[in-house]
């Protein structure tokens, strides 16, 4: 097959792997782009997102001892919030919208921004953004979570210092017309702040101290905040672990790996070295429901009608792939 776009230097990617047929092809990974030369410029340690992100882990760990103290109908809430956060997140910031690996009709696009909002993890358009600087510039200066720069940086050091200058110039350059067009990611952003506070903080808080009686501090420590530092790490392991640990059965020139204990906590976004490799699949692994309630509820909203043009890899595409660049640990399910 034909060699294509950013890909002419490395004879080893074909037009299938990239899914050169796409509307928006900003998340393939750039062959040509070489680091920069020179010394990292000093590092800018932002205090206050030190400060906040130690206060939502004691008051995480704090959450877990107040566990045995909660009722049922308590935990059961915020082991829906997580699951909701978490889709907004895989389903709606990096599937749909980073990648744009399936269609959604309005109902669900506002339904995804609104669990994305509960999720707290940026903006849909900064997420994105970010996100496709992570897989065009994977692993050099402008990615916003260089997995090279460590598991600390890549994992939580990231958001707590200034970017790196390499992250904006090359991340202004990227296509981003998709996410100006869409009315409910703008409409997020342009209200972000109060929605967060509605949806990330007040309403985990309020539904179980108000409908059956909880405590006001178990209902704050457990579906709040605990629920919050728990999906803001297992989102964060996909950087960092699951850039370090793990095989890399479809091409082992790249670090992302296929990390199984990832992908259960992160509901199916442990696959990385597959995702990498062919980041436009809406399953984000090759296995498709295994392991991966996000591709479950992706397949149940098409279903409904409310999702459409799921976008996969062919299994031949797949299989060329894997010998040509994979370590050899492929296995077929
Ligand atoms: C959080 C995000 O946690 C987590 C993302 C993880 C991604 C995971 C991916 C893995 C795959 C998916 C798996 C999902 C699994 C889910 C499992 C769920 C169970 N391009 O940022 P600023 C420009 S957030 C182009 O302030 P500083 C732009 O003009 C947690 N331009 O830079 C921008 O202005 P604007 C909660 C860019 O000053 C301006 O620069 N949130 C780009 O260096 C300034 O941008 C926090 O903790 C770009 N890429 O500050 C907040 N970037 O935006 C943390 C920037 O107006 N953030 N520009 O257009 C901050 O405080 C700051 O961003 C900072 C850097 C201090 C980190
Ligand atoms: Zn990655
Ligand atoms: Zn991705």
């Amino acid at each position: 097959s034909q060699t294509v776009g950013t890909c002419v230097e490395n004879p080893t990617i074909n037009a299938e792997d990239i899914g050169a047929d796409r509307e928006m092809m900003d998340d393939v990974f750039d062959t040509t782009y070489r680091e920069k030369k020179g010394p990292r410029p000093p590092m800018k340690i932002v205090w206050r997102n030190v400060i906040l992100m130690s206060l939502l882990h004691m008051s995480a760990v704090y959450g877990v001892i107040l566990i045995p103290l909660a009722k049922p109908a308590t935990l059961v809430w915020a082991v829906l919030c997580f699951m909701l956060s978490a889709l907004g997140v895989t389903a709606g910031a990096h599937r749909l919208w980073s990648h744009r690996s399936y269609k959604a009709r309005l109902p669900l696009r506002m339904l995804l921004a609104v669990s994305n909002t509960m999720a707290f993890q940026n903006d849909i358009y900064e997420w994105a953004r970010d996100h496709r600087a992570h897989h065009k510039y994977s692993e050099t200066n402008a990615d916003p979570h260089n997995a090279m720069r460590g598991f600390f940086f890549a994992h939580i050091g990231w958001l707590l210092m200034r970017k790196h200058p390499d992250v904006i110039e090359k991340g202004k350059k990227l296509d981003l017309s998709d996410l100006h067009a869409d009315t409910v990611v703008m409409f997020q952003r342009r209200h972000y702040k109060k929605l967060i506070l509605l949806m990330c903080f007040v309403v985990p808080t309020v539904v179980p101290w108000y409908f059956w009686g909880e405590s006001f501090y178990i209902s704050l420590y457990v579906p709040c905040l605990l629920r919050y530092a728990l999906v803001l790490n297992a989102t964060w392991l996909v950087n960092s672990a699951a850039h370090m640990y793990g095989n890399r059965p479809y091409d082992k020139n790249i670090n992302p790996r296929e990390n199984k204990l990832v992908a259960i906590g992160a509901i199916g976004e442990g696959f990385h070295n597959y995702h990498h490799t062919f980041p436009y699949d809406y399953s984000s692994s090759e296995f498709g429901i295994k392991y991966n309630l996000t591709t479950c509820f992706i397949d149940l909203m098409c279903y409904l009608g409310l999702a459409s043009d799921r976008k996969r890899v062919s299994k031949d595409t797949i299989k060329a792939r894997q010998q040509r660049t994979g370590d050899g640990s492929h296995r077929s399910g």
